[in-house]
């Protein structure tokens, strides 16, 4: 295999994120990284071996060889090895295949000839490919040593990423600049960017990319026709050379839009016939096709209500069309009526999801995959686990989550999420008995799926730093690496990305480590009391509004008067919301005595005066946490402060500049939140702060 120019990297001058392959002098020298040898030809290894080659030579500062070895001869090596039938017994001995799955790896040492080769090897070119970028980090982190004995096969079979592209260029709930994708309603002439993007994915293992946005607009709709499919397929090329599959999100009504039926029908013949020959035609573009993501019946998309059919009925279509071809559909659960009577206390948006879909139970087809939002409501910076996690056990589940800041701040905030996720994937549903974790269930371990995993809606554009703000580049990582494997901890995903990121100074790590643990609470204490949510300005969902949504159609109240707050979802006498947990849940949900305080007011509405566990009122928590929060922003400026020298000046002064705006914008949240709480409740502050 003979690299050629189009495999030099980087390939934009975009930041490099994780991927910076810093000098490092303990790496110079070492026989065995003078030399790869390759076993195998598919495009995946081609790319493990292009980014072996630009990572080694950058932290060495020399260029290694590299050479063919079909027969496994050379010795004191790196040697990347994709099993085939014609793997020589002697490689096939090197690594337990047999362990791995589909895209798997190990990283071994093999002692030989008086020195030691590093064996990457998997399955699949996919493996390699892992197993390379896995091998990569220990060369950056500095954790190559001997000995090493390393096998992973990803716990989650679907690890996506889900954009919210239009063709115009912009990006739904997008915040860090326009697509890498699109532009003026055309794919974009300069791949650049979007090859980067899919190293960087990829090495963080996702497998899985939906280019557009599910709100499928009027061009877009064109996706999946002959006007642009020779661009999708393009795209879907950069993609495959990384393992990963393209989906496209599908408008519903395409086959009215597009093919000139007058109905969507699911059941109709003509439309099901329609879905088949567009398969035919998207497969006759991209062989490997993912398959469709779709959102129907949800904030006016259209879907399969319109026709009194069910979503079983819609899935089923679309994933009859796709089957022949082994694509899969990746219908959302986002499913609630966006246009509801704000006086009307008995519906409830959170209990939608579960109520629309768990009577479905075993009506669907085996790819169809039911895409849930990790939460009831909608990437709250605080709301419980969906109930629907495990409450279908005769049909695929994935979970959604949101890596885009969209109420988390919008980029401009500092708030890791990875402590959030780590929360959800922890979550005992109770489903099978204790134990049964939201992770497990997602992994398709608690039931037998044929498809499940973890999607997420991606944070970058085209940004120079991909994120907007700098240190956002850490829910990327994140994300990838949890879809990995569920079980890191937080604690090792932060020093990984730390380290891949800013370098191996200690005090730099330190300083982050703990910016990026606090983040998400500090967040949550100057936005979200007590699980309460939504008191965002309408539309943009940015700064502070607390009857923004009060009297509206969406279904997201607070319900505060002068006497108390929060939305009564308790069967004995609220929505009854709380009733479609496993029992262990809900009772402790029912009660405010057992209900834990983060999500109180999510479930009770209460006085002010009601005592939380902390020993606090609910009012005085509301004061103490908005003086908190900004403090806390305060002390993230002051550390970061004590950074400056330590790393380059100019991704210091990125994230002050996004910190003094955060700081900025916590001080009009709390001053807000305060106020409004005071003027409705007319009780002082205990410690006499100023209140207006
Ligand atoms: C893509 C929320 C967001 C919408 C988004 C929707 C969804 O309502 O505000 O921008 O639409 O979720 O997930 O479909």
């Amino acid at each position: 295999m003979t690299l050629d120019k189009n495999d030099k990297l980087p390939y934009s001058d975009a930041d490099p994120c994780w991927l910076r392959y810093t000098k490092n002098e303990s790496l110079e020298g070492i026989p065995r990284l003078a030399k790869i040898t390759v076993h195998g030809s598919s495009e995946q290894i081609r790319s493990a071996l292009a980014e072996l080659v630009y990572g080694m030579t950058e932290m060495t500062g020399s260029v290694p060889e590299t050479a063919e070895d079909p027969n496994g001869l050379e010795a004191n090596v790196v040697r990347l090895v994709q099993f085939d039938e014609a793997l020589p017994e002697r490689l096939r001995e090197l690594a337990p295949f047999h362990d791995l799955h589909e895209e798997g790896y190990v990283i071994r040492s093999v002692p030989e000839n008086g020195g030691e080769s590093i064996l990457v090897a998997g399955k699949s070119g996919k493996g390699v490919l892992y197993g390379t970028f896995h091998l990569l980090r220990l060369m950056q982190t500095g954790d190559l040593r001997s000995g090493l004995q390393i096998l992973e096969n990803p716990r989650n079979g679907l690890r996506m990423m889900n954009h919210w592209d239009n063709m115009d260029g912009s990006i739904e709930r997008g915040y860090a600049g326009q697509s890498i994708f699109f532009k003026d309603n055309e794919f974009v002439r300069d791949q650049a960017r979007i090859r980067d993007y899919a190293r960087l994915v990829a090495s963080v293992g996702i497998n899985g990319v939906a280019i557009n946005n599910v709100n499928v607009h009027k061009t877009e709709t064109q996706l999946i026709t002959s006007r642009f499919l020779p661009d999708v397929a393009e795209v879907a090329g950069i993609f495959r050379r990384y393992g990963i599959a393209l989906f496209l999100s599908v408008n519903y009504a395409s086959p009215i839009e597009l093919g000139g039926l007058d109905t969507a029908d699911p059941l109709d013949s003509r439309v099901r016939a329609w879905w088949k020959e567009k398969a035919a035609e998207i497969y006759g573009h991209i062989p490997d096709f993912g398959g469709f993501v779709v959102k129907a019946d949800s904030e006016h998309r259209p879907g399969p209500f319109t026709y009194n059919r069910t979503h079983a009925d819609g899935s089923n279509m679309l994933a009859e069309a796709l089957a022949p071809y082994g694509g899969i559909v990746v219908w959302r659960c986002f499913v609630y009526n966006c246009l509801q009577d704000w006086r009307d206390r008995t519906t409830d948006r959170a209990r939608a999801a579960y109520d629309h879909f768990k009577p479905l139970d075993g009506q669907f087809k085996q790819n169809v995959v039911l895409q849930i939002k990790n939460g009831p409501m909608d990437f709250q910076v605080r709301e419980p686990v969906s109930p629907l996690f495990g409450a279908m056990p005769e049909t695929n589940q994935m979970a959604e989550f949101q890596i885009t800041q969209e109420y988390t701040g919008q980029q401009k905030h500092l708030c890791y999420l990875v402590p959030q996720w780590k929360e959800v994937l922890d979550f005992d549903t109770f489903a099978r008995g204790k134990g049964t974790e939201v992770k497990k269930i997602v992994a398709g371990e608690t039931y037998p799926y044929a498809h499940s995993g973890m999607a997420a809606v991606i944070n970058v554009g085209d940004d120079p730093n991909w994120t907007g703000h700098t240190l956002a580049q850490a829910n990327l990582y994140g994300f990838g690496r949890l879809a990995w494997n569920p079980d890191l901890s937080e604690e090792a995903i932060t020093a990984e990305w730390i380290r891949l990121t800013f370098g191996k100074d200690e005090k730099v790590y330190q300083v982050l480590r703990s910016m990026l643990a606090e983040s998400w609470r500090v967040y949550e204490s100057y936005t979200s009391p007590l699980g309460i949510g939504w008191m965002v300005n309408p539309g943009h969902h940015y700064g502070p509004n607390v009857d923004g949504y009060e009297y509206s159609v969406w279904g997201t109240y607070h319900y505060a008067d002068c006497r108390g707050m929060g939305v009564n979802r308790t069967v004995k006498d609220g929505t009854g919301y709380t009733a479609q947990y496993y029992p262990e849940n809900m009772e402790r949900y029912e009660s405010p005595e057992t209900c834990p305080d983060e999500l109180l007011l999510f479930f009770h509405h209460v006085p002010y005066t009601h005592t939380l566990h902390s020993g606090k009122t609910v009012i005085q928590h509301i004061y103490d946490s908005h003086f908190e929060g900004v403090e806390g922003v305060e002390a993230f400026i002051e550390r970061w402060q004590g950074l400056e020298g330590r790393i380059d000046a100019k991704r210091h002064a990125q994230v002050m500049e996004r910190l003094r705006i955060q700081l900025a914008h916590a001080r009009e949240w709390r001053d807000v939140v305060n106020t409004y709480f005071f003027r409705k409740s007319g009780i002082e502050d205990r410690h006499g702060r100023p209140i207006y």
